[in-house]
């Protein structure tokens, strides 16, 4: 019997289009999108997802400021979101706008659901609110100067009618569902942070309306009401597979198998979306990763703060797939790490300049030299030769292993590895005094064979990193082993074709000193 075509369906935070997204934004959905490409080479039935949270009084302000319609200032901000990540190479399958008429009306069904359950009850809401990061938070969560954890900034006492979610009901189901699974929140330690400081001291119901303004999802049955963020935002996930009205696509891939977010809203997705999901009766997804921010000059970067450039500004400076490669390698996955400028610059030359480009037109020109770029393999190994191919042999595996537990930086260290001891090979193995010694040929073609396919596996598990730059090594190779069958055996790549023309595939880049 044919083995059914796994799933995999991952998602980033749908982004407030409250200004245009910057580099903290790229940063999840880069690493998304290299985990949603690397599942599909796999052979997975991918739906990678992101999308836009529309709704709320912070966009509600700002397109007053901007004397436009709330919608028509969102729309020309996820017109912009898209194009950047059209320029970022994301491969989303989904792009979903919490303003799409199905998300509404989908939306509206899932709270009267909750509402006749007895999940959703009318009552008073009283509390501390944060206008910039729209959040209630209680007297024991404020900072040291009584103001919003997050941002710093002032909190406000609002009292008004408004519907609550029984988020207590679920507190005991709650524990009991992490005990049962271990790995839902990741890394660990923010699994404990949510243990020890959110749900331990006693979950709260949640304030689920408002009315004190009008940019949302009015509840339909109490339409002085809109719905508030949280449920319209989170819920996303499972309006765009349908839910509750189509459940094709959402029984083929709901759950979630991966949400990615950045730390400062795990809780939400580990706190409040189970218990949603739980009112719902729905399954709960396999697994919440909270990676941590980008920091610029120590601060996160911000939207409210306005502290960053256009990161389209990086990719045509730089090229994307250099932005691309400096978030997924810079950082270790899940902790906090330092965005600059200098710092892009120096891991595109010391990585993708002198270990990847030199290795492929070293390569490349050796070929052309000694034979026309014509590849053959008389297989003429020596001991010298076992170091690269023993790692390259263990090289998928390892890969493997690392990105299946997220840790997506060690990937590509593990993979330019790889590339810095096929540098080391030439050194050693001198092709220049071979190609000196006719009685050499046939080694030195097996040198250069050995070097081209260390250049072809590399570009294959590179694709879903550097997608660009894979396809334009493929083309000089002139192969079409590019799947990833074709890299469990070495020694793929055809021969007796001839290479194309080499061309530079990343251009050193000068630090700038006048800065
Ligand atoms: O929170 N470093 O939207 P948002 C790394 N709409 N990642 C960063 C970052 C930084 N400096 N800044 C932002 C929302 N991010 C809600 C989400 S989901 C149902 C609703 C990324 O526009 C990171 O993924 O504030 C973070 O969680 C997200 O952008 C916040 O985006």
């Amino acid at each position: 019997m044919e083995e059914k075509q796994k799933k995999f369906y991952i998602t980033t935070p749908i982004y407030y289009p409250s200004a245009n997204f910057h580099i903290g934004h790229c940063y999840t959905t880069i690493i998304a999108d290299a985990i949603a490409r690397y599942k599909r080479l796999k052979g997975y039935d991918v739906f990678f997802q992101t999308g836009t949270d529309e709704h709320g009084q912070k966009i509600e302000k700002k397109a007053e400021e901007a004397g436009v319609t709330p919608k028509e200032y969102v729309d020309k901000i996820i017109e912009n979101a898209k194009d950047l990540w059209k320029s970022l190479d994301i491969s989303y399958d989904y792009f979903i706008r919490t303003t799409d008429s199905d998300h509404e009306r989908r939306v509206q069904k899932i709270f009267k659901k909750l509402y006749d359950n007895g999940d959703i009850y009318k009552g008073e809401y009283k509390g501390l609110y944060c206008t910039p990061c729209e959040s209630f938070w209680t007297e024991s969560q404020l900072d040291e100067n009584g103001n919003c954890p997050d941002c710093h900034r002032e909190v406000h006492e609002v009292k008004e009618e408004a519907y609550f979610f029984r988020l207590s009901k679920y507190q005991e189901r709650l524990e009991k569902f992490y005990e049962e699974n271990p790995n839902f929140i990741q890394p660990v330690s923010r699994k404990n942070e949510m243990l020890n400081n959110f749900i331990k001291p006693g979950l709260s119901d949640l304030c689920v309306s408002r009315t004190s303004f009008k940019w949302g999802i009015p509840v339909d049955f109490d339409d002085k009401h809109v719905i508030y963020v949280w449920i319209d935002a989170l819920t996303n996930y499972i309006t765009s597979l349908g839910y509750p009205e189509d459940l094709e696509k959402f029984n083929k891939y709901w759950p979630a198998d991966l949400h990615l977010v950045g730390k400062e809203i795990v809780r939400f997705h580990t706190i409040i979306w189970p218990c949603l999901l739980m009112a719902l009766d729905l399954p709960l997804p396999h697994q919440v990763f909270g990676h941590g921010w980008l920091i610029i000059n120590g601060g996160k970067i911000s939207k409210s703060l306005g502290n960053y450039k256009d990161p389209r500004e990086y990719i045509n400076d730089y090229g994307v797939d250099a932005v691309r490669y400096f978030a997924l390698r810079e950082v270790p996955f899940g902790s906090d790490g330092n965005f600059s400028e200098e710092a892009l610059i120096n891991r595109t030359n010391s990585d993708l300049v002198n270990t990847l480009g030199n290795l492929v037109n070293r390569t490349l020109a050796m070929s052309k030299k000694y034979f026309n770029s014509v590849v053959t393999n008389p297989k003429v190994y020596e001991n010298i030769d076992d170091n690269l191919t023993s790692y390259i042999k263990a090289l998928p595996s390892l890969v493997d292993k690392k990105m299946e537990s997220l840790k997506v930086n060690e990937a590509l260290e593990d993979i330019f590895e790889l590339l810095k001891r096929a540098n080391k090979y030439i050194d050693e193995t001198t092709p220049w005094i071979l190609a000196k010694d006719e009685t050499k040929t046939d080694r030195l073609k097996t040198v250069i064979y050995n070097l081209l396919e260390v250049i072809r596996i590399s570009a294959v598990l590179l694709t879903p990193f550097i997608p660009e730059t894979s396809e334009k090594i493929f083309k000089m190779l002139n192969t079409k082993e590019t799947s990833f069958d074709s890299i469990n055996d070495f020694g793929k790549l055809e021969e007796n074709i001839t290479l194309n023309e080499s061309f530079i595939l990343f251009n050193r880049i000068d630090t700038k000193t006048n800065e």
